[in-house]
C-alpha cells in the first residue's frame, strides 16, 4: 500500500498510477491509502507470469483523448478488443466506403504498448449499418459479406491475435433447425453463411485465431445448457466439414443474481478442448442491477463472482485469455438505460471504479490469475 503522499510523489514522476490517482483525489473523500496496482502489481504482470492474456474492450477516442484512461489500459492489459470500432457501422459508413480510423488507433496503441488485439467482429445480426436494409438482398448478401471480410481481415492480416468471425449466431428460442438464430444473414445469405465467413476469414488472415463468440452459455440454467449444446453441435459440424475454426469466445456477461456458472460450463470447455478448440473469455462483466445492500456489500458480492468464475476458467488449460467488457465503471454499456439500477446508482461491474481506484473485483481477478498452475502450451 502507498500513502497518498507517496502516490503524489509518483504523480510528479509521471508514473501511470499518478494520473489515475488525480481523478480519485478530485472525486473522493481522502482514504488512508490506496494500493499501487501498476507494474509488477498489475493484472498484466500477473497474467504474463502465467502465459495468460488479460485485457479489456476499449474505445479509441478515450485512448487518444484521456491520458488517465490510456495509462490504465496500458498498465493493466496485454490484449485489447475494440468495443465498437471494428463493427460494421464504424468501419463501413456506406456500402462502398470504409473508414479504419478508430480501428487503426487501437492497433497503433496496442503496438506502442506491446499488446495483442482481438478483432470484434466480422459478422453479427446486430449493429448493422443504416444502409444495410436498403442494400442487402438474397442476390448480393454472400458477396457483400465475403467482400467485407476480405477487406477488413485482409487489412489487419498478421496483426491480430484472433477474430470474432461470427457473433451470436445461435438462439434456440428462434425455433429453427440447429438452433440457428433468425437473422438477416441467415435469411439473405443462407444457413451456410457461418462456414462462408470462417473460410473467407482464414484466406484473408491465416494467422488470426478464428473464433465463434456467444453469450448466454455460462450458467447451468436449462436455456443456457440448451444453447451450449447447440453451439457445440455447430462447431462439431464445422470441424467435420473442414471449416477453419480455432476457438470459442464465451462472452461472460454474468448477472450477480443468477446462480454462478458450474459443472456444465466446465464440461463444455473440456469438450471443446477435446475437439481442439481454445476458449477465450471475451466480454466479462457482472451486471449488479438487482443487487441490494451497501456499496461495500455489493462490491464484495461482485468480487466473489469474478474470483470464482476466473479461477474455474483458468484451471482449464485451453482457456488462454480473459477480457473484461470495459475496464472502469466510468464507461460501461451496463450504465445504459436498459440495465440501470432501480435506485439510480451507477453499476459497479468492472475491475476499476469510476474514479479509477481498483475495485475488490480487481484483486479477485488478479488472485484468480495467480491460481493458474504453470504455463500451458
Ligand atoms: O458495449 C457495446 C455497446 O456500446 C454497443 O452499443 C452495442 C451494439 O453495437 O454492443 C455492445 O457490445 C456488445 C458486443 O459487441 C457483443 N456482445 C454483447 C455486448 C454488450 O451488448
Amino acid at each position: 500500500m502507498k500513502t497518498r503522499r507517496e502516490l503524489l510523489t509518483l504523480m510528479a514522476a509521471g508514473a501511470a498510477v499518478a494520473s489515475t490517482t488525480r481523478i480519485w483525489a478530485q472525486n473522493s473523500p481522502e482514504p488512508a491509502a490506496i494500493p499501487d496496482v501498476t507494474g509488477p502489481n498489475s493484472l498484466r504482470a500477473h497474467a504474463e507470469a502465467r502465459d495468460l492474456l488479460v485485457g479489456c474492450a476499449v474505445v479509441p477516442e478515450k485512448l487518444t483523448g484521456e491520458p488517465d484512461y490510456a495509462a490504465l489500459v496500458a498498465s493493466q492489459c496485454n490484449i485489447l478488443v475494440p468495443e465498437n470500432a471494428m463493427k460494421w457501422p464504424a468501419l463501413r459508413p456506406a456500402p462502398g466506403k470504409f473508414n479504419f480510423r478508430g480501428a487503426d488507433t487501437i492497433i497503433d496503441f496496442a503496438s506502442a504498448h506491446g499488446q495483442k488485439v482481438r478483432g470484434h467482429n466480422l459478422c453479427w445480426h446486430e449493429a448493422l449499418p443504416s444502409w444495410f436494409a436498403a442494400t442487402v438482398t438474397k442476390d448480393n448478401a454472400r458477396q457483400i459479406l465475403a467482400e467485407h471480410i476480405r477487406t477488413v481481415a485482409g487489412r489487419y492480416a498478421g496483426k491480430l491475435h484472433s477474430w470474432d468471425v461470427v457473433n451470436e449466431a445461435i438462439d434456440p428460442k428462434s425455433g429453427l433447425p440447429d438452433g440457428l438464430r433468425k437473422s438477416p444473414w441467415l435469411e439473405f445469405a443462407g444457413p451456410d453463411y457461418i462456414d462462408l465467413a470462417f473460410r473467407t476469414a482464414r484466406e484473408a488472415d491465416p494467422a488470426a485465431l478464428l473464433t465463434y463468440n456467444d453469450y448466454g452459455i455460462e450458467t447451468d440454467a436449462p436455456d443456457e445448457t440448451e444453447k451450449r449444446a447447440a453451439v457445440l453441435a455447430l462447431v462439431r459440424g464445422m470441424k467435420k466439414r473442414g471449416v477453419p475454426i480455432d476457438a470459442i469466445g464465451i462472452q461472460s456477461h454474468l448477472k450477480a443474481w443468477n446462480p454462478e456458472p458450474g459443472n456444465g460450463l466446465r464440461d463444455f470447455v473440456r469438450e471443446l478442448r477435446q475437439i481442439g478448440l481454445r476458449v477465450f473469455i471475451t466480454e466479462l462483466d457482472v451486471d449488479e442491477k438487482k443487487l441490494e445492500g451497501s456499496d461495500a456489500e455489493r462490491d464484495s458480492a461482485i468480487a466473489r463472482i469474478y474470483r470464482d468464475y476466473a479461477t474455474m476458467m483458468v484451471a482449464e488449460p485451453n482457456v488462454d485469455a480473459i477480457l473484461t467488457w470495459g475496464i472502469t465503471d466510468r464507461y460501461t454499456w451496463l450504465n445504459g438505460p436498459k440495465w440501470a439500477r432501480p435506485d439510480g446508482k451507477p453499476q459497479r461491474c468492472l475491475p476499476f471504479f469510476a474514479d479509477y481506484r481498483p475495485a475488490p473485483a480487481f484483486f479477485a481477478l488478479r488472485d484468480a490469475l495467480d491460481t493458474r498452475s504453470a504455463p500451458h502450451s
